[in-house]
């Protein structure tokens, strides 16, 4: 039994964080069979975050450890074709969608006082009352901690964006006239980039950040064309 652990739908997402996402997609292409459950707080996950998965009583954490224990038990299907220059530019492209990014993702929706609403009902509005109230905002006060130690957390909020506006016109050049990151095939770090967009893209309402992705329609249709390939969507309704 494959036991796929995620967060529960949230503001539109049916998978509301990437990295599940991108496991989800993994898992996917590769013809796993596995079964999704649902867990509202990471802090029982092995490493504290989600996703992680059990195989049949073998726990792997980690989007990317899962990658690699994926390609392993699979005598290397996931990174199956792929030069060692164009896993090396996939890498580059995974940190910057994964540790740049998507903290700009973050932002926008836990840090902006008009979004956090939506974060607030989505991810604790099933708690009974006062913890409904309480553990949004400690949960808040945690990500403008690790915002801050990231770095970001120092500049103002046009200055985000500039960075935002410039990480998404990285990847909309690395695409360029391709069909994938890579060129015509799909490959594993599509699932990886097109997991991060879906977050931006789909999450309604749009957050600060959704507009300037969409100044980038390659990137609307390249999200698009990942989640139709393998039919795995970020979004509620497909
Ligand atoms: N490096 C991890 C990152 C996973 C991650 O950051 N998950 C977030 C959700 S998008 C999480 O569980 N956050 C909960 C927390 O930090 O308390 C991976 O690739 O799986």
């Amino acid at each position: 039994m494959n036991t796929l652990y995620i967060f529960p739908a949230a503001f539109g997402l049916r998978n509301a964080s990437p990295f599940c996402l991108k496991a989800e997609m993994a898992l996917t292409y590769l013809n796993i069979d596995f079964t999704i459950e649902e867990v509202s707080d990471p802090r029982k996950a092995p490493k504290g975050k989600l996703p992680y998965m059990d195989f049949d009583g073998e726990i792997v954490a980690d989007s990317e450890i899962l990658f690699e224990y994926l390609d392993n038990k699979t005598n290397g299907q996931l990174y199956q074709g792929l030069s060692s220059q164009q896993k090396a530019s996939g890498i580059a492209m995974s940190r910057l969608v994964e540790d740049h990014l998507y903290w700009l993702m973050v932002a926008s929706r836990w840090l902006d006082d008009t979004w956090f609403p939506h974060v607030s009902k989505g991810f604790f509005g099933d708690m009974p009352i006062p913890l409904r109230w309480i553990v949004p905002m400690v949960a808040r006060k945690q990500v403008v901690k690790t915002y801050n130690l990231h770095g970001l957390g120092a500049h103002s909020l046009e200055e985000q964006k500039g960075f935002a506006r410039r990480d998404l016109q990285a990847i909309n050049d690395t695409i360029g006239n391709k069909q994938y990151l890579l060129g015509e095939e799909i490959s594993v770090f599509d699932f990886t980039t097109a997991a991060i967009l879906s977050g931006v893209f789909d999450n309604t309402p749009d957050t600060w950040l959704t507009p300037i992705a969409r100044e980038f329609p390659t990137l609307v249709e390249y999200a698009e064309r990942v989640q139709n390939k393998l039919g795995v969507y970020g979004r509620t309704t497909p």
